[in-house]
């Protein structure tokens, strides 16, 4: 059987074809928006914005982007094969629509030449969405913490935060009231594009769900009084909740036969990035966690059980396969070592393997008491929360040699990446991907650290597969 996973992410759509017997990736589409769509300004897959804390994007972009990475899907594969659709998009990124929404999904029963973003013209109360880059809403997040305190961690698995959607759309209603008023339904990247393809609205997964701020995880339900304080009548503009396996009505609309599609094959409710990326990693079962080394650095996990961070760092949110997982996403990564790099002035053979040998063949373990640790701090962080600060080293960095540096660098990462994340539980493996997972130093030292056997994952789109994976299990 061939199942499709959609995969719309910050700057690209994907589309996936997986053969669920062979459990195989067939063939992989992608429509990068800023390359591919250069009408809507948005290079970086956001719109410009002076102000360098708003990050927003055109809705109909995406719109347009799911049309054409169908319509090239079309062109490699016959998509009458495909028996199953599954999906996931960026987290926290929310759409506001009008009363003309209904209407527009209701007409996607029937098939015509027009493209998607006609056939929705009209159908936005809010030109722009805010996606999860934008952190604009420091005001909104004293606000939801001042009312509700730890409230909202124990929860919505964790405390307000300004990309999470409650505090965006709270900030949209303050800043304009008509348009919270015009707003009938406000849907996540991920449920906006999967109403489309079912022609009507689809619920928010507990995945992405999660990433809202609204969602009491203990009762897979919206919370009414955090509801009713982000936004007036909210409650009533939120699609319904979809509970991890439970079976779909969703099916195919008739307008995606143009794309060779045979109507009518069933859809799942779609999810955010991460959870779909949780599912395609293969780490959806308790024991295994992911570290993605990238331009931020993240660790996921599934956790059978809701259970959220005592220091309010990390998140939790559902797992598509049921139960719960853990993110913590740590700012310095990649581009720390980078910098770290630079610092030192040596090649990446030195960086992730020379320095190592040389702390070791000193007889300085990495496991060892006395070992040296620096912490990164360029960007400010978030997990611990900590101000952009430079190098701090529990030694004289100055006088350091190169290889203490590097070495020292990467350990203090890795410990705090275990430090912060020992209230998710403990893992007997751990599979590393992302750019910086080529690194021998890197790996050795997750697997000393974490006392874990370290796999190096080669799954170049997991959040897509994800979503592929999770529509064959539908069938
Ligand atoms: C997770 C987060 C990002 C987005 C975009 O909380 O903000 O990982 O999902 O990938």
């Amino acid at each position: 059987m061939y199942t499709l996973g959609i995969d719309s992410s910050t700057q690209s759509i994907k589309a996936l074809v997986y053969d669920t017997d062979a459990k195989k990736v067939v063939t992989t589409v992608a429509v990068n928006f800023g390359k591919d769509l250069p009408e809507f300004k948005s290079p970086d897959g956001f719109l410009p914005n002076a102000d360098p804390l708003v990050r927003r994007a055109d809705p109909r972009m995406w719109l347009s982007a799911l049309g054409k990475v169908l319509s090239r899907l079309h062109e490699v594969f016959d998509t009458s094969k495909i028996a199953a659709i599954g999906g996931d998009g960026q987290q926290h990124g929310s759409v506001y629509l009008n009363k003309n929404w209904g209407e527009a999904l209701a007409g996607m029963s029937t098939a015509d030449p027009f493209l998607l973003i006609d056939r929705f013209a009209g159908v936005a109360s809010r030109a722009e969405a805010p996606i999860w880059m934008d952190s604009s809403t420091g005001e909104e997040v004293k606000e939801l913490t001042a009312r509700f305190g730890d409230k909202l961690r124990r929860v919505t698995g964790s405390p307000a935060i300004e990309r999470f959607t409650g505090p965006q759309i709270r900030k949209f209603a303050k800043e304009d009231p008509a348009g919270w008023e015009a707003t009938t339904k406000v849907h996540l990247v991920s449920s906006f594009l999967c109403s489309v393809l079912a022609g009507e609205d689809a619920p928010i997964d507990t995945g992405d769900g999660a990433g809202m701020n609204l969602l009491n995880l203990e009762k897979l339900d919206w919370d009414l009084e955090i509801c009713e304080f982000t936004a007036p009548g909210l409650r009533a503009k939120l699609p319904a909740v979809a509970v991890p396996g439970a079976k779909t009505n969703l099916r195919l609309a008739k307008y995606f036969e143009k794309f060779g599609f045979k109507a009518g094959i069933p859809i799942v409710p779609f999810t955010g990035d991460n959870p779909a990326s949780l599912v395609g990693t293969g780490a959806d079962k308790p024991g295994v966690a992911v570290i993605s080394l990238g331009t931020s650095d993240t660790f996921f996990a599934a956790m059978p059980e809701f259970k959220t961070d005592p220091d309010g760092c990390g998140h939790v949110f559902g797992n598509p396969s049921g139960g719960f997982m853990s993110l913590a996403c740590f700012k310095n990564g990649s581009l720390a070592r980078e910098k770290v790099r630079s610092m030192v002035g040596c090649d990446y053979k030195f960086f992730d393997e020379g320095a190592f040998e040389e702390i070791a063949a000193n007889n300085q373990s990495p496991t060892a008491n006395h070992q040296l640790r620096a912490f990164p701090y360029f960007e400010s962080e978030i997990t611990p929360i900590h101000a952009a600060t430079g190098i701090e080293a529990d030694f004289d960095w100055e006088k350091a040699s190169d290889a203490e540096k590097v070495v020292s660098v990467i350990r203090g990462q890795v410990l705090n990446m275990f430090e912060r994340t020992r209230w998710i539980g403990s893992f007997d493996t751990i599979r590393v991907t992302g750019g910086a997972s080529r690194s021998k130093g890197i790996r050795d030292t997750i697997a000393e650290v974490f006392g874990a056997k370290v796999e190096t994952l080669d799954v170049p789109d997991s959040a897509a597969l994800g979503g592929a994976i999770l529509a064959g299990r539908a069938v």
